[in-house]
């Protein structure tokens, strides 16, 4: 499907004025090939960003607290069968003073991701309480907003979680293509991860739903899966290009295009104006932090202090050691891009706002 240049302009000037983008519309921009055209919708997401968020970002410390997984997704170099990935698995005292030192440096949430360690899913008198407790301590220690990605829990531990005060459940289904999702997560149940997130919602948790682009998809796809993030009602929804990661089935695809991640973020902007939208320093590291800013995402992700030998995902290990995924790191770019950090409080209200919105 292609867009003249003049239809554009005027579905980004209605979209502006409150028009809601349909199925075909997200299909036309998703297809803009012309570079002034793609400056055009970068444009506008900003805009948009700039309505509902001013000149304010969030940002998100990453502490990846074990790398070990029962899973085998395609894609992933912590997969369980891959021998080359280097497996770790952090001490509560370590992940709490990571936590610590995230605080100190001023993130405005801390994001404890992890592998589908077994471990964590090992019962106390009935209940997993490792992770449980540690979110507590977290919470306790640090003041600060936490979120949870430890991909499919039992619905006991969900609970736990929520109970120990953590805000967000980040799962991503990847695709909303089950055929896709069932090659790239294989041996997963699509039903099961996509109703995680539905009951983490119900339990007054925040969520936030991803897919990654290169893998295979189609531009229906996306649209499919930006419906199905609609749907889900997501508070925060992203995307990642895929990474090749050496040792697994998919090392030798080609690296998808960042340009393409970015005119996603920008289509998700126009269809959730007010949601938060990650620009994650793991996938293109500081160098790519800019270009996603300007497609209108509105919160940096993937801090990582260096020095406690701490991994990326989709980068093991790009920009961390160097200390660039950090606040001082970032700080240049946020300029350069016209924007600032937000405070604390700033984001302490949007959520409250939100957890007020899904009651
Ligand atoms: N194990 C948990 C899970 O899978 O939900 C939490 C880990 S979560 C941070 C892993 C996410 O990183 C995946 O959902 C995927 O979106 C992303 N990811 C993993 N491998 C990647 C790769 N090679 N390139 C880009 N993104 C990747
Ligand atoms: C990121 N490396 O934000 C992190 C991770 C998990 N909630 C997030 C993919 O890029
Ligand atoms: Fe495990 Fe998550 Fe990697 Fe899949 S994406 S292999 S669940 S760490």
């Amino acid at each position: 499907m292609s867009l003249a240049s003049t239809h554009l302009k005027d579905l980004l000037s209605e979209i502006q004025q409150g028009h809601r983008l349909q199925r075909d519309d997200r299909l036309a921009l998703l297809s803009l090939k012309r570079e002034d055209d793609i400056a055009l919708l970068f444009e506008t997401a900003r805009q948009l960003r700039q309505k509902h968020f001013g000149p304010n970002v969030f940002t998100y410390g990453f502490a990846y607290t074990s790398t070990f997984c029962r899973n085998n997704c395609r894609f992933c170099y912590f997969r369980h069968t891959n021998d080359l990935s280097q497996r770790y698995r952090k001490k509560e005292v370590d992940i709490l003073q990571i936590a610590q030192v995230l605080a100190r440096e001023g993130v405005h949430l801390v994001d404890v991701t992890m592998g589908e360690d077994p471990l964590l899913h090992e019962l106390h008198n009935g209940v997993p309480e490792k992770l449980i407790q540690l979110i507590k301590d977290i919470r306790t220690q640090t003041g600060l907003p936490v979120m949870v990605s430890p991909g499919v829990i039992s619905n006991t531990l969900l609970k736990g979680l929520a109970e120990a005060g953590a805000t967000w459940y980040a799962c991503y289904q990847e695709t909303h293509n089950s055929i896709l999702f069932s090659k790239l997560r294989s041996g997963q149940d699509y039903e099961e991860r996509l109703t995680k997130k539905r009951l983490a919602k119900k339990l007054g948790l925040l969520i936030e739903e991803g897919i990654l682009c290169g893998v295979g998809e189609t531009d229906e796809d996306i649209a499919d899966s930006i419906e199905a993030m609609r749907i889900l009602d997501a508070d925060q929804v992203r995307v990642m290009k895929f990474i090749p990661q050496p040792g697994t089935p998919m090392a030798k695809k080609a690296e998808a295009d960042s340009l393409r991640e970015c005119l996603i973020i920008a289509v998700l902007r126009l269809s959730f104006p007010d949601r938060l939208i990650p620009a994650s320093l793991d996938v293109d590291g500081l160098a790519g932090l800019k270009m996603r800013l300007d497609a209108g995402a509105n919160v940096i992700t993937s801090l990582v202090p260096p020095e406690y030998g701490l991994a990326g995902v989709a980068h093991h290990e790009l920009d961390i050691e160097n200390a660039n995924r950090t606040m001082a790191g970032i700080a240049p770019v946020l300029k350069t891009a016209g924007l600032r950090l937000a405070e604390l409080s700033d984001y302490l209200q949007w959520i409250k706002d939100r957890q007020q919105a899904n009651s």
